[in-house]
């Protein structure tokens, strides 16, 4: 069975072939899909269905579409669906900076990555959600992953997502979490 994955990202797309070995993961890119995408929903869940619908129309092929971003409860929520582009886009540095500046002299620094997964085809509309829980670090560390990795410490973790090893990051991730709930779907 094929499931189209609604991004570029080739990276992502062998992310998830590697734990749906028996799929066949596309992209948007396999199908000359290039219109951009405008993710304009007030959460991750409507930013999920927006790819997802957008892949089913233009295909009809099974799609999945997803939304991750880093919550800090102490900004009440932001970065959220936010993550790309809070300073700049996809302007990793300028958005952590801004992370760091906001919670200059804040102790409470928990926070957490969530992915949001939304299944689109023929007769279904189902989500899937992972998260990972940690704090921020008062700086920058490592130069591993993407994004806000370099400020990430994991729970029971003394390192940074960036300081990590992409494999171990993989096991724990919100993105690994939110694909072993999809695959554990596909397999009942
Ligand atoms: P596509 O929509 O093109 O696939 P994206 O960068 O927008 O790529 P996401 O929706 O997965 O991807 O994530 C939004 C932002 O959230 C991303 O740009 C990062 O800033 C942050 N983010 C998500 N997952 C992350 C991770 O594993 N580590 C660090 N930052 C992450």
């Amino acid at each position: 069975m094929e499931i189209l994955v609604a991004t570029h990202n080739e990276h992502k797309k062998a992310e998830i072939q590697q734990i749906l070995p028996d799929y066949r993961i596309t992209s948007l890119s396999d199908y000359q899909l290039f219109d951009e995408i405008i993710e304009n929903g007030q959460t991750f869940q409507e930013n999920a269905k927006i790819k997802a619908q957008y892949c089913f129309q233009k295909t009809g092929k099974p799609s999945l579409g997803d939304d991750s971003g880093l919550v800090v409860p102490a900004l009440g929520g932001r970065p959220g669906i936010y993550s790309a582009r809070y300073a700049g886009d996809h302007d990793f540095k300028a958005n952590i900076k801004k992370v760091l500046e906001e919670m200059q002299g804040n102790a409470e620094r928990s926070a957490y990555f969530i992915t949001v997964l939304c299944l689109i085809s023929e007769d279904q509309e189902r989500y899937f959600e992972g998260r990972v829980y940690g704090k921020l670090a008062h700086e920058v560390s490592g130069e591993k992953g993407f994004g806000y990795d370099p400020i990430f410490i994991p729970e029971h973790h003394n390192l940074t997502f960036a300081e990590m090893k992409t494999t171990e990051k993989n096991k724990i991730s919100h993105r690994a979490h939110a694909l072993r709930q999809f695959l554990e779907y596909l397999k009942a």
